[in-house]
């Protein structure tokens, strides 16, 4: 996909996220709107999954471990073909399996997640499987800076480098917000490069909003031979929507009719600017 396709998709998956989050009257806004691009670049152009692959031992595996903001995945897997967009109407409804958290009950969830601090095991898990069958795949992780604070993480990261699990890659969504406050205010993770070094893993940096420099930085994999990777997307939660970006409250939250077509209105500019002719 070109830069311009992917940076068009990126919009488009915010209009789609805010539409079925205002539709089902629930969502966890900020996180879905901060991780996005990174979905984008890894579905678009990075990994090798698709339904028609979904079935393979060897495809790409990605587990969103910061499992609340699934709203971005939902839309992201419909997009890709997993299962019929309009599905996403029933978001957060009776009986429907597109609830608030991923659940393997919907095509293309590997695996159930939303505790905080279970998907960096599980792909640490699946890494160290790939590693010993010789499968040539790679597994992707999404943490939340918040979701640090849970100790599990840590396990897996000195598993990780232990093992020097090479196929693994876990991409920090890096936005510096959790529910109460700032990662300064209620546990600061400075200095996570030197930390995750520490713990035997190569790190990087990039903007996270920048599809260019994830795609770039994503289709490098490992960062260095026989060690994990960790990518450091520094990201805005919110972002995209002016009154949303790096406020607190819309860690989860349904826009006022007034402030959801603001919200349209502000992501339809930004397309207009992409592709004036839309
Ligand atoms: C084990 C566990 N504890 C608490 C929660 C409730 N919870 C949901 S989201 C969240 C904050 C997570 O912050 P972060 O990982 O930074 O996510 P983001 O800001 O990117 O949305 C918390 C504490 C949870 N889902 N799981």
């Amino acid at each position: 996909m070109t830069s311009k396709e992917l940076r068009l998709k990126s919009i488009e998956y915010r209009k789609k996220i805010l539409q079925y989050i205002y539709h089902a009257k629930a969502g966890h806004t900020g996180g879905s709107l901060s991780c996005i691009d990174i979905l984008n670049v890894l579905y678009n152009d990075v990994m090798n999954v698709s339904p028609a692959n979904f079935h393979l031992q060897d495809r790409d595996r990605y587990i969103q471990s910061k499992g609340h903001s699934v709203e971005a995945l939902y839309v992201v897997l419909a997009d890709q073909g997993f299962f019929p967009e309009e599905e996403l109407l029933t978001l957060c409804q009776y009986q429907s399996h597109f609830i608030g958290h991923p659940t393997k009950k919907v095509p293309g969830i590997e695996q159930n997640t939303g505790g905080l601090g279970h998907g960096l095991a599980i792909c640490a898990g699946n890494a160290v499987a790939a590693q010993k069958d010789g499968l040539p795949l790679k597994v992707f992780s999404l943490l939340g800076d918040g979701e640090l604070a849970e100790g599990s993480n840590w396990e897996a990261f000195m598993l990780a480098g232990h093992y020097g699990l090479d196929n693994l890659c876990a991409i920090l969504d890096y936005n510096k917000q959790q529910i109460t406050g700032t990662n300064a205010q209620v546990m600061g993770l400075e200095p996570i490069d030197k930390k995750l070094e520490a713990f035997g893993w190569a790190v990087r940096e990039v903007d996270g909003h920048d599809v260019d420099a994830l795609s770039q930085t994503l289709n490098s994999l490992p960062f260095e031979k026989g060690k994990p990777s960790f990518l450091i997307a520094h990201t805005v939660k919110g972002k995209g929507v002016s009154y949303m970006e790096g406020t607190l409250k819309w860690h989860h939250g349904v826009p006022s009719p007034a402030q959801y077509e603001q919200a349209q209105a502000e992501l339809d500019a930004q397309l207009n600017i992409l592709e004036p002719a839309l």
